[in-house]
């Protein structure tokens, strides 16, 4: 039996992606950008074995099995073995390696709650293509693959500061992650997730992003303003600028949600919690004067909080006394 045990990293897009021009390529309509979170809090583990005696390809999540069979599922597991019989053909990769012929057995695990807009799509897809590659032997760029199991699994692939270019082909093969600085490059940033809800979000992001392609008129403008903002953001990343990194990463979350509500139905993913952090964020940056601490939202109402780590101590306090943990389920 061939065995390997990986881990992946969770995501979080300061340059939001949302709606697909390629559905079945999983193709973005405009380029993304996230801040990799480090794995000791947040993370996926998957192991995926291999051996003559299993008679299915078979998976578990969180302990539970799951439809193998699953779209998403099968084209990561075909596109895996397609590269692994590319490199085998043509002589590279390690020939101690299984048979193609061999079926696996996934199991995977997240440590944090599914679907409740923690990107663990992201996570899952990018940790399961890693183990499937390192089965087969294989390295080098895998992101198009991870892509093809979640769009923004192809962002967890790497580490510190990542942009998913949308690219132009076709065929899809430029539209792949780039790191454009490690994780050392900007040490005293800090991430603070706001557990608003843990519950499923009320519609998943593949549908939500299909409802607002058809849609939504804003979603549209959007596609015309991303290029400009992504080089925006990718400067100020480089130059360790936190005002204009923070400014744009709160604009874009909420020209996000604007699209989503300019969806029709409508999809709300903020609730009321959520919208008392964004004004505790505003008022306590207009109180320094300077943007300290920033905020962002994915497909749900839980905040994911940008800030450097001489504010952090305070800026807890500050939502202690606000948000009091005896009125939030804490004793
Ligand atoms: C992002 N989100 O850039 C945006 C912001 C949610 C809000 O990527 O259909 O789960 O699997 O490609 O990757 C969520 O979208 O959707 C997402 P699919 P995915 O992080």
């Amino acid at each position: 039996m061939w065995m390997v045990t990986c881990t992946a990293p969770v995501n979080i897009a300061v340059i939001k992606y949302w709606g697909k021009r390629d559905e079945e390529l999983i193709l973005p309509i405009n380029s993304s950008l996230s801040v990799t979170l480090h794995q000791d809090q947040l993370k996926s583990t998957t192991t995926v074995a291999a051996s003559q005696d299993f008679k299915d390809d078979r998976i578990w999540l969180n302990g539970k099995e799951e439809n193998i069979n699953h779209p998403r599922l099968q084209t990561c597991l075909r596109e895996i073995r397609r590269l692994a019989r590319k490199r085998r053909t043509s002589g590279d990769g390690n020939s101690n390696t299984l048979s193609l012929h061999h079926k696996v057995h996934i199991c995977s695990v997240n440590n944090f709650p599914t679907a409740a807009g923690l990107a663990s799509s992201a996570a899952g897809y990018a940790c399961l293509v890693y183990a499937l590659a390192k089965l087969h032997g294989l390295e080098g760029e895998l992101s198009e693959i991870a892509r093809q199991g979640s769009g923004s699994a192809c962002r967890s692939m790497y580490g510190g500061f990542v942009q998913w270019m949308m690219g132009t082909k076709e065929d899809g093969s430029d539209s792949i992650a780039q790191q454009i600085e490690p994780e050392t490059h900007w040490p005293e940033l800090r991430v603070l997730i706001l557990v608003v809800s843990a519950e499923q979000k009320p519609i998943g992001s593949t549908a939500g992003m299909q409802t607002s392609v058809k849609t939504s008129p804003l979603l549209k403008y959007r596609t015309e303003i991303v290029p400009k903002r992504m080089k925006e953001m990718i400067d100020a990343i480089t130059r360790q600028d936190f005002e204009t990194f923070g400014q744009l990463t709160m604009k874009d979350s909420n020209q996000f949600h604007a699209t989503c509500l300019d969806t029709f139905p409508p999809i709300i993913y903020l609730n009321d919690i959520s919208k008392h952090i964004i004004n505790l964020v505003h008022r306590y940056n207009s109180h320094f004067g300077e943007t300290r601490v920033v905020y962002t939202f994915d497909a749900g109402p839980n905040a994911v909080i940008y800030i450097r780590e001489q504010h952090v101590d305070q800026f807890v306090e500050v939502v202690k006394h606000y948000f009091p943990p005896e009125e939030n389920g804490e004793q």
